[in-house]
């Protein structure tokens, strides 16, 4: 029904053709590429988001998200603040822990969550802060190093034979925290940064919001913005659908209005002024609420992640950044693509080639069997000469003999003319012949 309303908004004179109209509908469609047809009996299609969201709850769902920073930004804080909320139903609620100390490896939390049915697996990353040493090169190699392994496992997984239970443990999005300096960015912020946004959705945060005012926040976010887009840093963009209900356009259009977003953590239950027990931090000079909207960002953040966004980040992470990172790899590896595959073909010159080709290989075996015949040639015109000398030596041979015979003759003759007696050797033929 959808399709049909919208085509109709883009014609200019918006017609309805019954099926039952065969006349008025080729008609139109001789004008028109595609017939529209409002549907006059009930088919069935309009179920298939209902098919899909059976079968997506039945399946549950799972989201990976890291916290990566500088250290003492208040990402393992954030971390438990997460996971204090609404993620443990209340019975479960781990109790707030105070005494966070400084991460020194990365660690993972998750937890297995339900509502209305639906089930989520939510792991947080928790990465240890870097940028303490005076030399901070590379400080960040172990977080782009768990990230990659991540995304090897899945490629793993996805080259077995059996690829029905892939387990994905891909980061679907970086929450990164920035130092609430009211400045800039900073060199190192920027230079890991661009260290990660080609392989997850970054997410920037400006830490312990609450060291600002309300001014400097929005100042403070203006300019990493600036700078983010100076550096040419790729940060999660949430897309824009038009076709969504006006509500959610504008509740997305919120969400992304306030990235980065300013956060505050803190697991403990303070109680505020007027008597209500939040969770939040508590200055001589009143408690900032970390599940108020009007304190900070953190609502925001959270429903980004979780309820708005997800399925966005997911996608964006399987269709490009995981899809960059497996064809670089595989790539790597030696694996070509035979891109000759993808190449448009002229069949002209194609066909040009190939009688070329052809052509090339006619010459070819035209020479050889010329050569064969020259060989042969020359060997027939030797045997030719040494048979004919042979016969002229025969004829040599038998011409001498010829001619002793005459002599022979010659000399009889005389002799018997003469009256001279012919040779004993005569005499003895002469006795043989009587
Ligand atoms: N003012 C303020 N302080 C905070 C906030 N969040 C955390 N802190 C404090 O900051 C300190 C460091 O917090 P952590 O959560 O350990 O920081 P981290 O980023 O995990 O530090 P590393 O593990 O060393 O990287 C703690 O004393 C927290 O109580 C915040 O939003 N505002
Ligand atoms: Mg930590």
């Amino acid at each position: 029904m959808n399709a049909v309303h919208s085509q109709q908004a883009s014609a200019p004179a918006p017609t309805t053709i019954s099926s039952k109209d065969p006349k008025a509908a080729a008609a139109a469609a001789s004008d028109m590429n595609i017939v529209r047809r409002k549907l006059t009996g009930y088919v069935g299609f309009a179920n298939l988001p209902n098919q899909w969201h059976r079968k997506s709850v039945r399946k549950g769902f799972n989201f990976n998200v890291m916290v990566v920073g500088e250290s003492g930004l208040g990402k393992s804080t954030l971390v438990n603040t997460l996971f204090n909320t609404s993620l443990y139903p209340p019975k479960e609620r781990k109790a707030p822990s105070l005494d966070i100390s400084k991460t020194v490896a990365i660690q993972s939390i998750s937890a297995d969550i339900e509502e209305n049915g639906v089930r989520l697996r939510l792991t947080v990353v928790d990465t240890p802060g870097f940028g303490d040493y005076i030399n901070n090169d590379e400080s960040w190699d172990p977080i782009v190093k768990n990230i990659e392994q991540r995304f090897d496992a899945y490629l793993d997984q996805e080259n077995k034979v059996n690829r029905m239970n892939i387990v994905d443990n891909r980061i679907h999005a970086v929450v990164f925290f920035i130092q609430p300096t009211g400045h800039s960015l900073k060199p190192l912020d920027v230079e890991v940064m661009k260290k990660l946004h080609t392989k997850v959705n970054l997410i920037p945060v400006i830490a312990k919001a609450d060291t600002l005012t309300d001014e400097e926040i929005a100042a403070f976010k203006a300019r990493i913005l600036a700078d983010i887009q100076y550096n040419k840093i790729h940060i999660f963009e949430g897309p824009r659908y038009e076709l969504d209900d006006e509500e959610t356009i504008a509740e997305n259009a919120e969400i992304m209005s306030k990235v980065p977003f300013a956060v505050v953590g803190a697991n403990a239950e303070v109680s505020t002024a007027d008597g209500r027990k939040v969770r939040g931090r508590r200055y001589p000079w009143g408690v900032i609420e970390v599940d108020n909207e009007e304190h900070c960002d953190f609502v925001k953040l959270r429903q980004m992640l979780i309820r708005t966004h997800m399925e966005e980040l997911k996608e964006h992470t399987n269709n490009q950044l995981y899809e960059n990172y497996r064809s670089d790899k595989l790539t790597s590896m030696g694996v070509q693509q035979d891109s000759s595959v993808f190449k448009e073909i002229n069949p002209a010159v194609k066909q040009e080639e190939e009688r070329s080709l052809h052509e090339a290989k006619l010459a070819k075996m035209e020479m050889e069997m010329k050569m064969v015949f020259q060989q042969k040639v020359a060997e027939k015109e030797s045997k030719l000469r040494q048979s004919e000398e042979e016969l002229y030596a025969r004829h040599r041979e038998m011409k001498e003999q010829l001619e002793r015979q005459r002599q022979e003759l010659e000399e009889k003759k005389t002799r018997i003319e003469q009256g001279r007696p012919l040779e004993e050797k005569g005499k003895r033929k002469g006795f043989s012949l009587r």
